[in-house]
């Protein structure tokens, strides 16, 4: 009984300890891509550390670039001391009390209770151990919530799957894009043939921040919980549906960092990577310059009246990012994917009827609402379902009609 109370002092105090580790997500992954691929090729591949990223065989947690991540390495190793103090001090004291009091030495169990003095010790030692880890770990935890006073504001917001980014406040607002993994990276993946250090950690529009500025990341998401982590930064925040969370990093360092989406959220939970891009604030400038020029020539003016060639190229590229995921670069889809080659629906001679699935989704969301999309996009890809492989309706969705049944 007496080993009891000490015990679950000691319990609470390295549940504290683990609290400050962040998940060893390099090391998973790695383990599991290592795993998987000496078992598909093995000498074929020779994966390298990415810089940013997930190191080969990692077991530490990653090189820090932000304050708050070498505070929490900092924390980690620190509780990692003390419960391995406890640990060696508990365990020495056990072993050489049985080696000790071995009962071929003819040991005679002594018999005591209620010794004030031991109570008090084994209650109030933990205590100033647990208070010993507790402080410092509020000092972080408090500065890791502390999102006033910054320089830019970026919302992150999570879609099954993909990330959405708009910056809201700062320099490059109103800057707003997709980030989707590159389609290279799903074909190795369906292929089962890894390559490269940056396996699907690969983006095509990454996060461009500027270095030595308070980013200010917004999260939320559109469909089911997500999480935005980037473990170089100490980051790690759930993005949900109809909620606001916030988080912040201010990277002391220009380079590419690298995440993934932290909650499991469905079928393509590990498509869905975070790439940011620190750069120095000319580069920053730059960029910005460039995206809002790149933005503005892209704003589609949903006016527009486009002919079925032009609209039909534009619909190829959006199926391409959007669609051929679940409906398959053919159109055949695949089990309850249903197939857009030869749809009833796509073949409609009532156009609004596949703008109303797209713009609302079908089937409680297993076809997701594509509202996201602007809507020359959705009369593009409209019109390139209604004129491919052996549709060939030769109807054409203008961007207004779309427009029209927005509500
Ligand atoms: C996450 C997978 C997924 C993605 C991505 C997706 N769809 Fe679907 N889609 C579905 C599923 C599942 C259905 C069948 C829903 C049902 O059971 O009625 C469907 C149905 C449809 C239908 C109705 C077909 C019919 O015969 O009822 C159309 C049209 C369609 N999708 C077009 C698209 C277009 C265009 C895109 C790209 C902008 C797209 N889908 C992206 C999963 C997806
Ligand atoms: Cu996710």
């Amino acid at each position: 009984m007496k080993m009891t109370n000490a015990g679950v002092h000691q319990e609470a105090a390295c549940q504290l300890g683990r609290m400050g580790r962040m998940k060893r997500w390099g090391q998973q992954v790695k383990l599991a891509a290592a795993a998987g691929s000496a078992f598909v090729a093995q000498a074929a591949l020779a994966v390298n550390d990415l810089p940013g990223g997930p190191a080969v065989n990692q077991i530490n947690l990653h090189p820090p670039v932000t304050r708050i991540a070498a505070d929490q390495m900092w924390l980690h190793n620190f509780m990692m001391i003390i419960c391995l103090l406890i640990f060696v001090a508990v365990f020495g004291v056990m072993f050489y009390s049985i080696f000790k009091h071995r009962k071929s030495k003819g040991a005679v169990a002594a018999h005591f209770h209620e010794s004030v003095k031991v109570e008090i010790a084994w209650t109030v030692v933990p205590f100033i151990i647990v208070i010993l880890m507790a402080l410092p770990a509020t000092k972080v935890v408090v500065a890791m919530k502390d999102t006033t006073n910054a320089d830019l504001t970026i919302k992150a917001t999570g879609y099954q799957w993909k990330w959405g980014y708009d910056y809201i406040k700062g320099e490059g607002e109103g800057i707003g894009f997709l980030a989707t993994l590159d389609p290279a990276q799903r074909e190795m993946s369906d292929a089962g043939k890894p390559a490269g250090d940056d396996y699907l950690l690969k983006v095509d529009n990454p996060l461009v921040v500027p270095v030595n500025k308070k980013v200010r990341i917004i999260t939320t998401a559109n469909d089911v919980i997500h999480a935005w982590m980037v473990p170089a930064f100490g980051v790690k925040q759930d993005a949900i549906p109809g909620f606001v969370r916030d988080t912040w990093f201010k990277s002391e360092k220009i380079g590419d960092f690298y995440g993934q989406c932290a909650e499991l959220c469905g079928k393509e939970h590990a498509y869905m990577p975070i790439h940011v891009k620190v750069v120095s604030a000319a580069d920053y400038s730059a960029w910005v310059d460039g995206k809002k020029k790149e933005l503005a020539a892209k704003a589609d003016d949903p006016s527009k009246v486009w002919d079925q060639a032009a609209l039909v190229a534009r619909g190829e590229k959006v199926y391409a990012a959007n669609c051929a995921v679940c409906h398959k670069p053919d159109g055949k889809g695949a089990g309850p994917i249903k197939a857009l080659d030869g749809s009833p629906v796509v073949l409609n001679e009532d156009k609004l009827k596949q703008i109303a699935v797209l713009l609302n989704g079908q089937n409680n969301g297993a076809m997701p609402a594509w509202k996201q999309l602007s809507d020359t996009e959705i009369a593009a890809v409209i019109t390139y379902t209604k004129n491919s492989w052996s549709n060939k309706t030769a109807q054409v969705v203008q961007p207004a009609e779309v427009l029209a049944l927005r509500k």
